[in-house]
């Protein structure tokens, strides 16, 4: 994948329309559909942050009472969360089909003009929710391989992850943060919520060639593999610093900053590891190669696994270059 980071360099402090809007600008096809999807994630983000920022005074972090199709406790902030990006991409008229953590199926939205479609963990960590520890949301974007005006399908859906047209996740935690790529680096903006308005906070990220943290956890040692169990003996007498807090997004996004490694490897109970494939390691994957890190299921690029199934898992080791490479010499 061929990074050609923006032509011009954005100021820290660019409001987050005016660097989509000049994106556009240096895309030279773009008619301004990516745009506007960008714009309705934005909105969608702030409005789920609100309703996160006062999760605890209004009992919405607690959880529904049913499981989602991942048979994970659902919590009413995931529903929220789920539906305010439907509105967003129905009403946005850019999107034509979503899948989502939160749907066993594909969600048509009637657009069946648009040329994109998304995959998305509307609300990613959400068993954190009502301990205030940071959560996300984590979107891709594709081009659907069905032709404009038909009805989408869930072969439109099985791209591989190099296929992306963009990816992105938001950070509702200390602060709340919006990531992306669209294939010309990666640019992080951060709300200023008395204005309720993202601005450029982190022009062109790049993770750290080496780290020394290592995020995985700990507590099913015994379910992992020898290599896997060598690897993390192996970060235990090079005295790495272990930071896991269980929502991927908030492991991801310090690894990304400081250099370090996520690893979710297969267990005994989830052959193929927990994280799903199309919205969780492909968009981070996407990010991180932008970004001049790895992303890795252990025998190929994520970005080159041949999807079969919209909520397939994959095992994901991600994170700083040299330390997914060396990862890899354990097997
Ligand atoms: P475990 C959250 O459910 C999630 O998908 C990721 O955000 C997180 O890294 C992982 O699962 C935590 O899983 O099995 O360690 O609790």
């Amino acid at each position: 994948m061929v990074t050609d980071t923006l032509k011009y360099a954005p100021r820290v402090g660019t409001a987050i329309d005016r660097f989509i809007a000049q994106d556009q600008i240096n895309s030279k096809h773009a008619v301004g559909d990516l745009s506007q999807l960008l714009r309705d994630i934005v909105l969608a983000s702030k409005i789920i942050n609100r309703e996160i920022n006062k999760a605890g005074l209004t009992d919405i972090d607690s959880s529904t009472g049913v499981s989602n199709p991942q048979d994970e406790d659902q919590k009413r902030l995931d529903m929220i969360a789920h539906a305010r990006f439907l509105r967003a991409f129905f009403k946005g008229k850019k999107v034509c089909a979503l899948i989502s953590e939160e749907a066993e199926d594909l969600i048509l939205t009637g657009n069946n003009d648009a040329k994109y479609i998304v995959a998305i963990d509307p609300l990613d960590g959400s068993s954190n929710i009502d301990v205030n520890v940071s959560i996300g949301t984590i979107f891709s974007i594709y081009h659907r391989k069905s032709p404009i005006g038909s009805e989408p399908t869930v072969e439109d859906f099985l791209q591989k992850g190099e296929d992306q047209v963009a990816a992105g996740y938001v950070q509702y935690g200390s602060s709340t943060m919006l990531v992306y790529t669209t294939g010309r680096g990666v640019y992080g903006f951060t709300l200023e919520p008395s204005l309720g308005e993202y601005f450029l906070s982190h022009p062109i990220i790049k993770i750290p060639n080496e780290g020394s943290i290592y995020s995985v956890n700990d507590g099913y040692f015994n379910k992992f593999s020898p290599e896997i169990q060598s690897y993390i003996k192996y970060c235990h007498e090079q005295q790495f610093k272990a930071r896991y807090i269980g929502s991927l997004v908030a492991d991801f996004h310090r690894n990304m900053l400081k250099g370090g490694i996520y690893l979710y490897p297969p267990t005994k109970k989830h052959q193929l590891g927990k994280i799903r494939l199309m919205y969780e390691s492909n968009a981070l994957a996407f990010i991180a190669e932008q970004a001049g890190g790895q992303a890795t299921d252990g025998q190929q690029r994520i970005l080159q696994i041949d999807p079969t199934s919209i909520h397939q898992r994959s095992p994901l080791y991600i994170g700083s270059s040299k330390m997914v490479d060396h990862l890899t010499t354990f097997w």
